[in-house]
């Protein structure tokens, strides 16, 4: 029998993971029904490719959320993306860039550049590093992803800049799923994940962020993100604890 284990960011503030990336993957189990093991790294320098989630799988390494959500599928022969068009396939890939390409790149600017989401930020990403340690890496960590921001580019704007350009990609999605209940309709497919898993880290966190109102104002996000977590985060989630392997089976679990 495969064994599965995942390995993810810790959670705060009722999320599974502070990580976009990492309550993707989870979202995916969930909707996949993927029995596995969860562990909560306090880093991501234990990952492959030294970000987080990762994944063993029978003993092999894998990185990257999106190369392991595709080698899943394969392994367990679940696709939640099989009522989907085409079109629609070609709209997911678009919509998986503006997330994870874009918007989650004026997330970490939210994050790690407002002055006053850096105590935040300190209890809660880097919070499961016990100290003196966190005090320790916590200004060489910042400084790595102001590196990351100015690499990408989003780093190289202004605030305001940043904001009309996340507006922008708020407004496209809102657009995109209009009055429907999922991105593609009644069913959830991997898109739904990957929407949810970003703008829950921005909205349904303590973190300050000129998106929250964005979210709200578009009248259909905020319904949305409450209509996938009752689907499949019903119960509140029961803290894992660090490096603490626990038997998970996204199929049962209520935990989270
Ligand atoms: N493309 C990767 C991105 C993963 C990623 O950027 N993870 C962040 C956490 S949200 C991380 O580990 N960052 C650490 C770093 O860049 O040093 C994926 O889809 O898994």
């Amino acid at each position: 029998m495969t064994h599965l284990t995942v390995y993810h960011l810790p959670g705060r503030w009722g999320l599974p993971s502070v990580s976009p990336f990492c309550l993707k993957l989870d979202a995916f189990l969930r909707i996949a029904g993927i029995a596995h093991e969860a562990i909560t790294a306090a880093t991501p320098f234990g990952g492959p490719k030294g970000k987080a989630p990762w994944i063993t799988l029978d003993g092999e390494t894998l990185g990257d959320s999106s190369l392991i959500i595709e080698r899943l599928k394969t392994v367990y022969s679940v696709d939640p993306d099989q009522h989907l068009s085409r079109n629609a396939r070609g709209t997911a890939v678009t919509i998986e860039r503006l997330i994870e390409e874009n918007l989650y790149w004026a997330m970490v600017f939210d994050r790690w550049c407002r002055p006053e989401n850096w105590e935040i930020l300190k209890n809660s990403i880097l919070g499961d590093i016990p100290q003196p340690a966190r005090a320790v890496l916590a200004p060489f960590a910042k400084y790595s992803v102001k590196k990351q921001l100015i690499g990408h580019g989003m780093g190289l704007h202004s605030e305001a800049e940043i904001t009309a350009i996340a507006a922008r990609d708020i407004q496209a999605l809102s657009d995109l799923l209009g009055e429907q209940s999922y991105f593609f309709g009644d069913l959830p497919s991997l898109t739904d994940a990957t929407v949810y898993s970003l703008l829950a880290n921005i909205y349904q966190v303590d973190f300050s962020s000129p998106m929250k109102p964005l979210i709200e104002g578009t009248q259909n996000l905020v319904p949305f993100l409450a209509r996938f977590k009752a689907a499949y985060y019903p119960e509140p989630c029961v803290r894992r604890s660090t490096r603490v392997s626990e038997a998970v089976s996204a199929a049962s679990s209520q935990k989270c």
